[in-house]
């Protein structure tokens, strides 16, 4: 049975978004950040620029919340009941590190056509405007795509791999996406969104599938590394890998290994330059 409501539905329809939706119990979301703190501390590079992708290819607890069925209850509400999983990124700001995220599209540069694709944004801490959550422009996600302005501007601190930027973005028209740990938002491939600072002296980890896909999504520009989360995939376009079996197993990590450098290749695709993530 389909999570969301009606009304979330009309929402997601009208706005590209629809948020908040409770996703994982306090516990869960506290065991998330456990165990990325476990590994951040064990493998102090394994989850730094490009290793924020794919984390769940590496661990038993993350590969659970893509598979959990609150969140894909949602999911199946917007894309249907065949649903694979083709990615995950932590997107961690700390405190003193002044990370924002530009106001992009997401659609413009993954490769994921058709856009039967949504992305679940799980906040493992609190997300508010004093911690840089997301920024909404809502009905963004019914036009075209935008021009993207490539600034590749790392040092001011941007969390994109292009610095890639829909500018004059008309704030008072953006909606903040406030969450409890544990909750999360949905969000529409083409909606204009980004997200400010953090002011916070906590950091704000946020865990985000993007995408969960519908098995009639192909990936146009590359390759990425899928899990049958939900129904059947009688398209077998991706490559599909297994659970992982214990935190940062060697063949695991290897395999993470393929899927990001092919990520990066769809990234900075028809690009001489490129970024740390
Ligand atoms: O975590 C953020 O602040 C932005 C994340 C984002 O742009 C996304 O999930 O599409």
């Amino acid at each position: 049975m389909p999570l969301l409501s009606e009304d979330q539905i009309k929402q997601y329809n009208q706005k590209g978004y629809v948020s908040p939706i409770q996703a994982l119990t306090k516990n869960q979301a506290q065991e998330v950040k456990e165990e990325i703190e476990f590994i951040e501390n064990k493998w102090p590079n394994e989850l730094k620029n490009l290793g924020r992708n794919y984390p769940h290819l590496i661990s038993p607890i993350l590969d659970n919340v893509v598979r959990n069925s609150n969140i894909l209850d949602a999911v199946e509400s917007i894309i249907g009941k065949n649903i694979l999983a083709c990615g995950t990124t932590l997107f961690i700001k700390e405190p003193d590190e002044r990370g924002f995220v530009s106001f992009h599209q997401d659609a413009k540069y993954i490769g994921l056509e058709p856009h039967n694709w949504v992305t679940a944004w799980v906040a493992i801490t609190d997300a508010n405007e004093n911690n840089g959550c997301m920024k909404m422009w809502p009905g963004t996600h019914k036009q075209e795509l935008k021009y993207h302005n490539e600034k590749f501007d790392y040092n001011s601190g941007n969390l994109l791999t292009r610095g890639q930027t829909v500018e004059n973005v008309p704030l008072e028209k953006t909606e903040s996406v406030i969450l409890n740990e544990g909750q999360m938002s949905l969000h529409h491939p083409r909606i204009v969104h980004g997200s400010g600072i953090n002011k916070s002296k906590k950091r704000r980890i946020g865990f985000v599938i993007q995408s969960y896909i519908g098995t009639n999504v192909k990936q146009v520009l590359g390759k990425m590394y899928v899990q049958l989360v939900r129904g059947k995939d009688n398209f077998n376009y991706h490559q599909k890998t297994n659970k992982p079996i214990k935190t940062m197993e060697k063949k695991a990590v290897k395999i993470r290994k393929k899927a990001m450098e092919e990520l990066s290749k769809i990234f900075y695709n028809e690009t001489t330059q490129k970024g740390k993530y």
